[in-house]
């Protein structure tokens, strides 16, 4: 307990509830820290109750980061994203396949920071899977075969998801970015130092050590054990709610059960 914030852990491997902060407040620097603490611990945090306007959202993001907005910044990077208030129905099929946030860039933001304008009145959950469970529960032998392992993820099984649902493309992305990067099968994070599991299905088209074939293999296996509902948790989310999220440790899964709008802000964290 930190200037009487909690924490509650709320599953057995992923998410916590932090309760006792109003994020319209400026944070204290200990507050920053023990928050950035249960962050790499529990993977995402849930804050209920946190009516905030663009710019107390943006001032709560930049204790723990440098902000990306298209709206702010207007820096490149943000054409990958949906950034600031956005009805999610449009790209709901988009992001109902496991991922950590647009890993197809050379420096993939660590962390994403969601918060709940106008929920929809049934369905519309978003799931987490702890990486970091994920990988310890697979067995030596397969750990010791995938650590030191890199592989591709790309952005283009991602725009082919939205032209095929929602006739959505950024065709500018192409000119301003590689499509392509390599990273490592498994990532040890910089503030636990606990190994995790860093491919997904969104991404992640081939494992570059192996043949195509063993690849496909592997991936296929990866992406089946990660979605195990014991890694999970599943938020249902109400009005005023923020999730922010540890890319280098969870994965997350916007259930796509609904058909009316959902609007979000979003900001994501420059990794
Ligand atoms: O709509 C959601 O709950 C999450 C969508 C998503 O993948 C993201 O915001 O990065
Ligand atoms: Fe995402």
């Amino acid at each position: 307990m930190t200037s009487g914030i909690s924490i509650d852990q709320i599953t057995g491997n992923v998410g916590a509830i932090v309760s006792g902060l109003d994020l319209r407040q400026a944070i204290q620097p200990d507050a920053v820290d023990y928050l950035a603490n249960a962050l790499a611990k529990h993977g995402v945090l849930f804050f209920r109750n946190q009516e905030l306007d663009l710019g107390q959202f943006w001032a709560f993001t930049k204790h723990f980061g440098t902000p990306l907005s298209a709206e702010v910044s207007g820096t490149a990077q943000d054409t990958a994203d949906m950034v600031g208030t956005a009805d999610m129905a449009p790209v709901r099929h988009t992001t109902a396949v496991w991922h950590a946030d647009t890993t197809s860039l050379a420096r993939p933001p660590w962390a994403t920071i969601l918060r709940a304008v106008q929920p929809t009145p049934f369905g519309g959950d978003t799931c987490w899977s702890s990486m970091y469970a994920a990988w310890d529960s697979l067995t030596e032998p397969m750990r010791q075969m995938l650590d030191g392992l890199t592989a591709v993820h790309s952005i283009r099984p991602t725009y082919d998801r939205m032209l095929h649902y929602a006739q959505f493309f950024q065709p500018d992305y192409e000119k301003l970015h590689r499509t392509e990067q390599v990273h490592p099968v498994v990532l040890a994070h910089p503030v636990t130092g606990r190994k995790a599991i860093y491919v997904s299905e969104s991404f992640t088209t081939r494992i570059v050590e192996l043949s195509p074939r063993e690849s496909d293999a592997v991936l296929a296996m990866l992406f089946r054990h990660i979605e195990r509902p014991e890694f999970c948790v599943r938020w249902k989310w109400s009005a005023n709610d923020l999730a922010f999220w540890d890319n280098r440790c969870v994965q997350h899964y916007a259930v796509p059960d609904y058909d009316s709008p959902r609007i979000m802000q979003r900001i994501v964290l420059q990794g």
